[in-house]
């Protein structure tokens, strides 16, 4: 495609992709749409997409909703479900307090949605299901970009279910936490093989954890081989 083409191709952009021949997503999304939200050897989420999403709420006063936590682990402790809100929760005096979470479908028939939980201060976090059984965390990273989140930890849950989360002792008896949906919060990444900073649309991935080296959020790029062909 010449670069007269690809000026019309790219004010057809937001018309429709279709006009542009090799934008076709058919097979990646059957690459992509895996039932595993984070990878197995993820170590990081995307702090460029899903925590920014997390501080963005964080940072807002209007999204902030204040719960006062259960003494007690109960399934009677009020929830934190609702998105786009963080919630200040109010341990009791030097003690632990709980909370829950029901997760709903992302997309119609989901029946387990991963969630990352985030929260400042650092507080300890145990997730437990009604019957009073530990779910195991997935990933659990302390947050560096600085929006004054403290640390995200993601559980794998079954959607409708209400599971128990118990937090604290934290020596302020506050804790504030920020829910995410992974499925909410994925970013496609292409793979760069030639460094010119455009990815190939055959190579992709569909994640919420950080893209590993040599992908790029940013695909056309017909010849990963040649640094000097890009854009095409
Ligand atoms: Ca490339
Ligand atoms: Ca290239």
């Amino acid at each position: 495609m010449n670069r007269m083409n690809w000026k019309l191709c790219g004010a057809l952009l937001s018309l429709s992709l279709a006009a542009c021949g090799p934008l076709e997503e058919d097979g990646l999304e059957a690459y992509g749409q895996q039932e595993q939200e984070l990878p197995a050897d993820c170590t990081s989420v995307d702090d460029t997409n899903m925590t920014d999403h997390a501080c963005v709420h964080y940072g807002n006063s209007a999204d902030n909703v204040n719960v006062t936590a259960s003494a007690t682990r109960t399934t009677s402790a009020p929830a934190i479900s609702t998105k786009h809100k963080h919630y200040t929760v109010t341990l009791p005096a030097g003690a632990e307090g709980s909370v829950t979470y029901v997760a709903s479908a992302t997309t119609a028939g989901d029946t387990t949605e991963s969630i990352a939980i985030y929260l400042a201060p650092s507080a300890t976090l145990t997730v437990l299901t009604s019957g009073g059984t530990t779910v195991a965390p997935g990933l659990s990273e302390v947050i560096t970009s600085g929006c004054g989140l403290s640390k995200v930890v993601t559980y794998d849950l079954t959607v409708g279910s209400t599971y128990i989360l118990a937090m604290g002792p934290v020596t302020v008896n506050q804790v504030r936490v920020v829910p995410e949906y992974l499925d909410d919060n994925r970013v496609r990444w292409y793979r760069d093989a030639d460094g010119d900073t455009y990815g190939t649309s055959t190579n992709s991935i569909l994640t919420a954890c950080e893209p590993p080296s040599g992908y790029v959020n940013r695909r056309f790029d017909c010849n990963d081989n040649d640094p000097t062909i890009f854009n095409c």
